[in-house]
């Protein structure tokens, strides 16, 4: 099972070399792609000298700054070009702890077609989050997962392992969310195809270092999209019926 862990970063000097060593030496083998959007504080350079030294790690530069979910699909087509079976999503932030990706990883070979690295599942927690924060991502979750009819706890997680094929079967073209719905947008359309989707439990830790690129828009975008496709769905679904 060939792995690929893809590191979207936007100004993430400081933690980005945290996250990579950690990876490198929890899971040495897993590739790692670090998907950089022409980061002002020199992130992308800080990427290329960490690929000059380490044959395993791979730095794809975009011209600037587009959102997670674009720097996630061109991610996916790269490694999707190459010979990847599992290929997996994580912050460079340290939030999503790279110890823990051999559960994705045991997941994934024991026949998910998306692994979901949950934190509110049993067993699973976030760490360092005021309580405000934690009511947001729940409601978020709650929310998303009445609206699409979902049996998923964690809909906005960003800590994931998707199969090759699983990928190869989106289009990319049809995924309209840029910003932080895009998780969500993802999950709905793998869910759409009967896939397999499993939460296993993760501890999410608030980043140390660096600064946070979620806003009050990105949230709203979110939002907005799922009463949108979860409307739309059970639209489709009423006018279908005889
Ligand atoms: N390439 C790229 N990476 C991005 C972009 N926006 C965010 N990221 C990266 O995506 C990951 C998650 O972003 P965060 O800012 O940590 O967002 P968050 O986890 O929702 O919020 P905090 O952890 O509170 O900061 C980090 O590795 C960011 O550097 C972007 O536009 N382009
Ligand atoms: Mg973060």
């Amino acid at each position: 099972m060939r792995v690929i862990t893809i590191i979207p970063t936007y100004n993430e000097l400081e933690s980005l070399p945290l996250t990579v060593g950690r990876l490198r030496t929890a899971v040495p083998d897993s590739d790692v792609l670090i998907v950089d959007d022409n980061s002002p504080d020199g992130t992308g350079e800080l990427a290329d000298k960490m690929a000059a030294e380490d044959s395993n790690i791979h730095v794809l530069h975009r011209t600037g700054k587009d959102g997670l979910g674009a720097a996630y699909i061109a991610g996916f087509e790269w490694a999707l070009a190459r010979d990847y079976d599992v290929l997996v999503e994580m912050d460079a932030d340290g939030s999503h702890m790279p110890e823990q990706l051999p559960r994705l990883l045991e997941a994934s070979a024991a026949g998910a077609d998306l692994v979901i690295g949950s934190r509110w599942v049993k067993g699973g927690e976030v760490v360092n989050w005021p309580l405000l924060r934690k009511i947001i991502s729940r409601g978020g979750s709650f929310y998303s997962r009445t609206m699409l009819g979902l049996p998923l706890r964690d809909i906005t997680a960003g800590y994931r392992a998707f199969k090759r094929q699983t990928l190869e079967e989106i289009d990319f073209d049809a995924v309209e969310s840029r910003g932080y719905g895009f998780q969500v947008d993802m999950t709905f359309r793998v869910a759409m195809m009967r896939k397999r989707i499993v939460e296993v439990p993760v501890t999410f830790v608030e980043r140390e270092l660096g600064a946070s690129k979620m806003s009050g828009n990105i949230v709203f975008e979110a939002m907005w999209n799922v009463t949108r496709w979860g409307l739309g769905a059970r639209w489709k679904k009423l006018t279908s019926r005889k």
